[in-house]
């Protein structure tokens, strides 16, 4: 019997952010798979809801690559100046895509999105600079974006292709300097201290991108990370932009409070109940007095964001030690057979996603959502209600070398829970390299 594991708050966090994905998945497959209960393929269908599988896997895949060493670019020179971070974001990404992919779109307003539907709420994916002219952006719904501009062009998606071009690109920037940091598919920040004239770094930079992938990448350029985000948006579409250190504290001006890093819905909340309603306004109060409205660290922080000072590093990825699975919605079961076929499923994704990312582990651990006492629907429909959390782990004596293996623990751990399958709302693996 093993140690219960214990997770970090960062962790816990990551793994709600994924939930709150997987829940859209499951929105954007409506009139798909409702519950493990309607569909044996439910996990299946449940990961492979291609927009979320994506989404999910572009950092395992990018992480594996870039710890692969395959290819290894100079690494920055740190010297007695500042330092020259480039942040690099990829132009409307899956909309470039598709204008590569077709030339006769280019120069036509164009939008990706899973449905056509003129009167739908599909939701857009990615529009290019000629739609945004009519006021389109993602996120919209397909009905109100055909109001703006009937004559949209709408491609469905093409995620193998965006895998391909996301690679490449990263190629490319790995080519270019050794510290790395992938933030998603399309963006990365890059430290490029040292290794020669900023400006004509960034146009190569973007050149072989466009060379290698027909998609244009825009490249900020700033001492630290949150300056060269911010030039960013100054240099899109298909440009370059370099802010200089004496420029920052009047750049950020340009900024809503919100924009700022750290600031979330309840800090907002609590500037708007001190005034503080701009950039501009957190400028003028002092250190101290943040500090003492808002606790030290707040204080601190958001005193030096407002000025454009930011001491963060660029971060290439570590060696990931742990990954997982799991589902916490639509999970019904029906016989103890459906759970342990379940958890068939779950376990084959697991080793999937450990090929991917290159991680071996000895360590798994199953993390079951039972249903509280006296507590039978769940206010939101096939979620999973209040809860009582259990996990289990198990140590295998070598690392695990199948999804069969996987299971097959995974079902013991099951069993040695005694908790009944009718009481299960969620379910997941996750594994590690353990000790
Ligand atoms: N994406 C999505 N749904 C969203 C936001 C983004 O599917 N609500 C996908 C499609 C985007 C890709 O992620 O093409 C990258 O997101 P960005 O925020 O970088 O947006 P774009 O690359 O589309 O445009 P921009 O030129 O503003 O970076
Ligand atoms: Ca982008
Ligand atoms: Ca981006």
């Amino acid at each position: 019997m093993g140690a219960p594991v214990a997770y970090d708050p960062a962790e816990m966090r990551a793994a709600q952010a994924e939930a709150a994905r997987l829940r859209a998945a499951c929105d954007m497959l409506k009139g798909a798979p409702k519950s493990s209960r309607d569909d044996p393929n439910f996990v299946e269908s449940f990961f492979s809801a291609s927009r979320l599988h994506f989404i999910g896997m572009w950092k395992t895949r990018l992480e594996s690559l870039m710890l692969s060493g395959v290819i290894g670019g100079p690494t920055p020179n740190p010297g007695p100046g500042a330092q020259v971070i480039f942040h690099v974001d990829l132009d409307c990404f899956f909309a470039s895509v598709a204008e590569s992919e077709h030339p006769l779109f280019s120069g036509k307003p164009l939008a990706v999105c899973h449905s056509n539907n003129a009167k739908g709420t599909a939701e857009i994916s990615s529009a290019n600079y000629e739609a945004r002219k009519y006021g389109i952006r993602a996120g919209m719904f397909m009905a109100g974006a055909k109001q703006l501009c009937p004559d949209l062009i709408v491609v469905p998606y093409n995620f193998e292709r965006y895998q391909e071009v996301s690679e490449q690109a990263y190629k490319i920037m790995m080519a270019c300097s050794a510290c790395v940091q992938p933030l998603s598919c399309d963006e990365a920040f890059l430290d490029v201290t040292g290794l020669g004239d900023p400006f004509q770094l960034a146009s190569r930079l973007r050149a072989d991108i466009q060379a290698a992938t027909g998609c244009t990448a825009s490249v900020g350029i700033g001492h630290n990370l949150l300056i060269a985000r911010l030039a960013t948006k100054r240099a899109k579409p298909d440009g370059q932009c370099h802010i200089q250190e004496a420029e920052a504290a009047s750049a950020m001006l340009s900024l809503e409070l919100s924009d700022l890093p750290g600031v979330g819905w309840a800090t907002s909340k609590k500037l708007a109940s001190l005034g503080l309603q701009s950039v501009a306004d957190l400028q003028a109060w002092s250190k101290a007095r943040l500090q003492a409205e808002l606790g030290d660290k707040t204080g601190a922080a958001l005193w030096d964001a407002s000025r454009g000072i930011d001491t963060r590093r660029v971060a290439p990825p570590a060696v990931r030690k742990s990954l997982g699975a799991e589902v916490n919605w639509g999970v019904r079961f029906d016989s103890p057979q459906d759970a342990t076929r379940f958890l068939g499923k779950l376990a084959e994704e697991v080793w999937t996603r450990m090929g991917a990312a290159g991680v071996q582990g000895r360590s798994l651990t199953l993390k079951l959502k039972k249903r509280k006492e006296g507590v039978y629907n769940p206010v939101k429909f096939m979620g999973h209600g209040i809860c009582d959390n259990l996990s289990r782990t198990h140590t295998f004596h070598r690392p695990a070398h199948s999804a069969a293996t996987i299971h097959r623990a995974a079902c013991d751990m099951l069993t040695s829970l005694h908790v009944p399958h009718a009481d299960i709302r969620g379910i997941g693996l996750g594994m590690s390299r353990g000790l």
